[in-house]
């Protein structure tokens, strides 16, 4: 008896199997739209797919069609015939007011001051700055450390400032998505 109904169970499920190759045969028979073919890059992201395996099809950005890549923009890459311009960095704490171009406007009321960072590339500067209680504590992602030193094929820079593409450096310097502003690591495209 039990011998008879494992053989049920078995028969049940290659039928199901069978079925199911059907209805899989049926989908990948159909070429108008995105089918999961079973591996990277046919436009469905599924199995063992994720964002780090495949982000050709995971990824949220791919999905929405947005410019946004998902390697660092090519500024950042050694090219042959490029020669590689380091950025350079400095950090403070002003007495003075600024406008978003890092240029002073007035003097700050007693008791506050401007944390700054200042970061040069190709001739263009970031600012970023944010007004403190002077008693207060710059923030971190101000302090120079947060955007060292960092090698730069400035061809490729300005083509981008031109095209802006695939970002607007000037916006997002390292291209990873978040503005030059909101972006902490303001120079590194696997940190934002
Ligand atoms: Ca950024
Ligand atoms: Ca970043």
């Amino acid at each position: 008896m039990k011998k008879y109904l494992i053989m049920m169970v078995v028969l049940a499920l290659s039928g199901l199997a069978c079925s199911l190759s059907a209805v899989i045969d049926t989908l990948t028979g159909d070429e108008t739209t995105a089918k999961s073919e079973g591996r990277c890059g046919d436009g469905v992201c599924d199995g063992p797919e994720n964002d780090q395996l495949c982000p050709q099809d995971c990824s949220p950005e791919q999905a929405q069609g947005s410019s946004s890549s998902q390697s660092p923009p090519e500024w950042f890459t050694q090219v042959e015939g490029c020669t590689m311009q380091e950025t350079s960095v400095r950090s403070e704490g002003s007495p003075w007011a600024f406008d978003s171009q890092g240029y002073t406007t007035e003097l700050l009321s007693d008791g506050q001051i401007t944390c700054v960072l200042e970061i040069q590339v190709c001739g263009d500067t970031i600012f970023k700055q944010q007004v403190i209680d002077a008693g207060d504590e710059c923030p971190a992602c101000l302090h120079y450390s947060y955007a060292p030193p960092t090698p730069v094929c400035c061809a490729a820079w300005d083509e981008a400032k031109q095209s802006r593409s695939p970002c607007d450096p000037l916006q997002d310097a390292d291209c990873d998505g978040v503005s030059n502003d909101d972006d902490p690591y303001p120079l590194d495209f696997s940190q934002r």
